[in-house]
């Protein structure tokens, strides 16, 4: 899928279909954050419409009268000849009284957006039958990942992803095409073309990817020895906010889901003895494509290093928990072991004192914060500096005064805790890592 609406001008409207496993409040809240998702590619959505179904794989699915409803609502460009009249008598017996004057599109809608996954040919059918462009959830999630990747191993990732998402549907439409322009045969060619197209593609893509891939992997393991800590959750929860609040960078964080694609490595600051760095991630969303997940794979693997996880969360969202449990999902997929972790409530400005005490009830160990609030963002610090002090080995070091030029490399290096001056030596008191340690105590050999 390539997406050929032209957002300024596109009005979307936007269907949930309701199963028995998927219905009520998770309905609705998952079509709230489809509309902030279509939002994001600048779509205006005109109207929501549900349809309850036993499943989302039937063939077609939208029943006749549904169908019909939305023929009417996307201006009925898909009536093909000879079944107006079907169309019409079907909206003479719908009854528009159930949608909510405020939702009723003021303006045709261009595009129709499915809160579900559609197959290719369930994609297709619905297409033929509305004659406007449809998108299903994955397809519009893949899109913005397209519009956000900037490094080089974002755009990879992505471009994998949409073409892995892409080959049937592009079998299905050129096959389509070919049928209705010059019979099967000929269809099939182009298709095997095509097809042949998108796999070479996607092998040039993944061989580039792991060029890249072992490049990272060579950069993480030159940090391997500092303490890092990795923020990691929802998308919009205030990553890249808290982000920037704690390394003093200029992590830009944006009101549009997955303004972040790619990790961000800075140190904390204030600069603490040794450096400890900071991870900045990709944000999650329910249903997260799977071929997506995948891709992100090598862009989570700063969390997988990281000493210390800190889920981020908007606590100000109603549904934050239901994110909190993607959250989880998502990096169980992926592999991510929960090393030590903390829950940050933030967006804590957005909610009452009463509200902060609830959350303190329900989440003992969890720290409530804004990514605005200076003093929250120094408790956080704090938090992180501690863990990491933790985690560190104290050592008396002997240092000779015929060595004291390796005093300066030891403190701005590692954590003095105590210096003694003693007659032959200085006694330094240091707090480290093992690896800064044994490397130190070579140094002192050498010298
Ligand atoms: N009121 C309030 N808004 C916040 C806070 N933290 C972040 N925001 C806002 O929330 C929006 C999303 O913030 P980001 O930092 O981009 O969120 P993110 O988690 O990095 O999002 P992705 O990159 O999409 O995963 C932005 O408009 C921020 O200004 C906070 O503590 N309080
Ligand atoms: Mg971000």
């Amino acid at each position: 899928m390539q997406l050929t609406a032209k957002a300024s001008l596109t009005n979307a409207l936007l269907i949930s279909i309701c199963t028995p496993d998927f219905k009520g409040d998770e309905a609705t809240e998952s079509l709230a954050e489809l509309a902030r998702l279509v939002t994001t590619l600048g779509f205006k959505v005109v109207g929501t419409q549900s349809q309850k179904q036993s499943s989302t794989k039937k063939v077609n699915v939208l029943g006749l009268g549904k169908l019909a409803e939305i023929a009417h609502l996307t201006g009925n460009q898909g009536v093909v000849e000879g079944e107006e009249d079907f169309f019409e008598e079907i909206i003479d017996e719908v009854d528009f009284s159930d949608i909510p004057s405020d939702n009723l599109p003021f303006a045709c809608a261009d595009v129709v957006v499915f809160d579900c996954d559609l197959s290719p040919s369930q994609l297709r059918n619905v297409e033929n039958q509305l004659g406007v462009e449809v998108f299903d959830r994955t397809g519009i999630i893949i899109e913005i990942f397209s519009r956000h990747a900037r490094t080089k191993t974002a755009k990879l990732q992505v471009e994998i992803a949409r073409l892995n998402y892409v080959a049937p549907r592009l079998r299905e439409t050129s096959c389509g095409d070919k049928e209705r322009q010059m019979g099967k045969g000929a269809g099939e060619t182009t298709l095997e073309l095509n097809r042949r197209a998108v796999r070479d593609q996607l092998a040039e893509l993944k061989r580039e990817l792991a060029s890249v891939q072992h490049e990272m992997k060579g950069r993480r393991t030159q940090r391997s020895e500092l303490f890092c800590v990795a923020l990691v959750g929802y998308t919009n929860a205030g990553k890249s906010s808290m982000m920037r609040a704690i390394t003093g960078s200029d992590v830009e964080g944006e009101n549009k889901l997955f303004a972040t694609l790619d990790t961000t490595v800075r140190a904390l600051f204030p600069i603490t003895q040794p450096r400890i760095l900071v991870s900045d991630t990709v944000g999650f969303i329910k249903k997260l494509p799977h071929d997506l997940v995948a891709s992100f794979h090598s862009t989570l693997a700063e969390a997988q290093d990281a000493s210390l996880l800190l889920y981020v969360v908007d606590a100000s969202d109603p549904s934050f928990r239901a994110q909190l449990d993607v959250v989880h999902e998502v990096l169980n997929e992926v592999g991510v072991e929960d090393s030590k972790k903390l829950l940050v409530l933030n967006k804590s400005d957005q909610l009452s004192i009463e509200q902060q005490q609830a959350l303190m009830e329900e989440f003992p160990d969890a720290m409530i914060t804004s990514a605005r609030n200076p003093s929250d963002v120094s408790r956080l610090h704090k938090y992180i500096v501690q863990v990491a002090q933790e985690e560190m080995i104290e050592e008396e070091i002997i240092v000779p005064y015929t060595a004291k030029g390796i005093i300066g490399e030891i403190r701005s290096s590692m954590s003095v805790t105590k210096e003694e001056y003693e007659y032959s030596h200085i006694k330094v008191t240091v707090r480290s890592n093992a690896i800064d340690l044994a490397r130190l105590k070579k140094r002192m050999l050498i010298v």
